[in-house]
């Protein structure tokens, strides 16, 4: 019975699919399902049962059954059904050609949906089952005691491999991680757990075993240089900060982790995370919901923070050292920032930094000035800016303001009011260590699309570099779209190639639409830019995420549509 019981679970995320998300987008196809006890292991033959007029759906295992609705067709797995429509047929209209292979012809991209996870909805569903991998099994492939998505090797349902790829490298745009021998799997639930059970279980199994409830107590239970897990119930929600300083790990690829268990929304943690102990070092932070509050950092180095949601609140993501006190190797990726009222990100005294990645949704809604990313001159070095998605929305304000330069690359900002990327400028000095101003920098900015640019009487800019404080590097093949005069003011310092600026018409698209219209129009959406972002906030999420929704998809449809 427990083992029904605990398959009732996890086939209420299988069959059910699209309650567990907070979302205004548009839903999957897939048609729910209802559970019904149908007295198994006997079994019955299930199709004239009169319980399920549409048919019955058994798990591969005869463990478990479901309904499905008329017009379905059962998908068994291991451990539980889904329930699909018995044909969806193409739309019947083809898309625009999303431009990946540009032959001027109108044609069906297809992406191809798996069927399987919460799609956004909007592109074309081809209908056909998914196919069962070693993320949607059922079974601990890898044999780390860890199985399909919370199995940290696996980067999302389709992905084929639970394990085979070496911790902390990116697979699938995310970083992986295995537990390495001797890593203490600590569990956490609100809901479900108590500061009385022993903290080792992803379940409450009586008799003191099963989930702790707070975090304070499950962070009880992590050594500090090791590389424990502390593994908070996806769909909880916690009142108390989860201070992630207060144990280091063992190395940068075998970090203390905390990570989301089971099924549902990202685990949701109403306080600040505060990274403040001294010698802070090998922190992982993965797939948690922080709501209004954020990571609030003044030490640390070996520190990932990737696959977060935060939104609502004066700002999201803020490593801001000490001006004597270097913070190294940050890496902040993946994150989903919905609406800040003050910058979303701010870096001062960062040595090292990969931002990369991330969706920013209107920044600094309150301070018209203020940025999605706020990299300041002082004490900061060697970013790196990388496939960001950034709507600004606002008449002023910075996309990746990057005034230590480095590289800046593949990003799209959009609805810009002040300047997409600027880099050089130094009138933020404050900290005494380092003088009036610094030396001149290094830029390498390439491959970005600024996306609308606002004429507010004095033009915005796609790419500002402020002379004379950039020494050298190069500035090439970035696009500004959609801009009536602004597009790039930069130095005779660097080597510049391929700078455009363009607007509608688009190949394929009535005039005056602009490009991430065109390319909203291409998922099959509304042609709207800023419903794009809200989809792409929407479909992207742990370990779920559409490739759709990514810069580099944008990008491509860009250099294919633009004449
Ligand atoms: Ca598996
Ligand atoms: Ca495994
Ligand atoms: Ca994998």
């Amino acid at each position: 019975m427990r083992r029904l019981f605990s398959l009732f679970f996890l086939s209420l995320w299988a069959c059910g699919g699209s309650s567990d998300r907070d979302s205004s987008g548009p839903r999957p196809t897939r048609l729910d399902a209802q559970i019904v006890d149908l007295g198994l292991p006997t079994p019955d033959g299930g199709l004239s049962n009169p319980e399920c007029p549409g048919g019955e759906c058994r798990a591969a295992d005869d463990s478990f059954a479901c309904c499905c609705p008329a017009a379905t067709t059962c998908q068994r797995w291991l451990n539980g059904c889904d329930c699909f429509p018995d044909s969806v047929p193409d739309s019947g209209v083809e898309l625009p050609d999303a431009g990946f292979d540009d032959q001027g012809v109108a044609v069906d991209v297809g992406f191809p949906d798996s069927g399987v996870r919460a799609d956004s909805g909007v592109r074309a569903d081809s209908g056909v089952p998914p196919s069962i991998g070693q993320c949607n099994d059922g079974l601990d492939n890898d044999a780390d005691g860890l199985t399909d998505l919370d199995d940290l090797g696996c980067t999302s349902r389709e992905d084929t491999s639970e394990g085979g790829v070496a911790s902390g490298t990116i697979e699938n745009e995310w970083t992986v991680f295995e537990p390495a021998p001797g890593s203490r799997m600590v569990y956490v639930s609100q809901s479900i757990g108590s500061d009385a059970n022993d903290g080792l279980s992803p379940q409450a199994l009586g008799g003191g075993r099963g989930p702790k409830a707070t975090l304070a107590a499950g962070r009880g239970l992590l050594r500090a240089g090791g590389s424990d897990w502390l593994r908070l119930r996806r769909g909880d929600t916690w009142n108390e900060n989860l201070r992630p300083d207060a144990v280091s790990g063992l190395s940068q690829t075998e970090p203390t982790i905390y990570a989301p268990y089971g099924t549902g929304p990202e685990p949701r943690v109403n306080r600040e995370a505060t990274l403040s102990a001294a010698n802070l070092r090998n922190v992982a932070i993965l797939g948690i919901d922080f709501g209004a509050n954020g990571i609030n950092a003044t030490r640390g180095s070996n520190i990932l923070v990737e696959g977060c949601r935060f939104g609502g609140g004066s700002g999201a993501i803020y490593f801001q050292g000490p001006f004597n006190l270097s913070m190294s190797n940050i890496s902040v990726r993946n994150n989903v920032i919905n609406s800040t009222t003050d910058n979303a990100t701010y870096f001062v005294s960062v040595t090292n930094a990969l931002l990369e990645g991330n969706i920013i949704y209107r920044p600094s809604t309150v301070n018209a000035n203020n940025h999605a990313m706020y990299i300041t001159r002082t004490g900061n070095s060697g970013f790196v800016t990388r496939k960001n998605l950034i709507f600004m929305g606002k008449p002023g304000g910075m996309g990746i303001m990057q005034r230590p330069g480095g590289t800046s690359e593949y990003n799209v900002i959009a609805d810009v009011g002040g300047t997409g990327i600027p880099m050089g400028e130094c009138n933020d000095d404050g900290g005494p260590a380092f003088g009036p101003c610094h030396p001149a920098v290094s830029v390498t900015i390439r491959n970005n699309l600024i996306a609308g640019i606002r004429n507010n009487g004095s033009p915005g800019l796609g790419i500002f570099l402020k002379a004379p404080y950039v020494a050298g590097g190069t500035v090439q093949d970035n696009l500004v779209s959609d801009s009536s005069q602004g597009d790039f003011q930069l130095t005779n310092t660097v080597a510049t190639a391929n700078n455009r600026r363009r607007s509608a018409p688009y190949t394929g698209f009535p005039p005056g639409t602009p490009l991430l219209a065109a390319y909203h129009l291409s998922l099959g959406g509304s042609g709207n830019a800023e419903t794009f972002f809200l989809d792409a906030m929407n479909a992207h999420h742990f370990h779920d995420a559409n490739p759709a929704y990514q810069a580099t998809a944008v990008i491509a449809f860009a250099e294919a549509v633009v004449p």
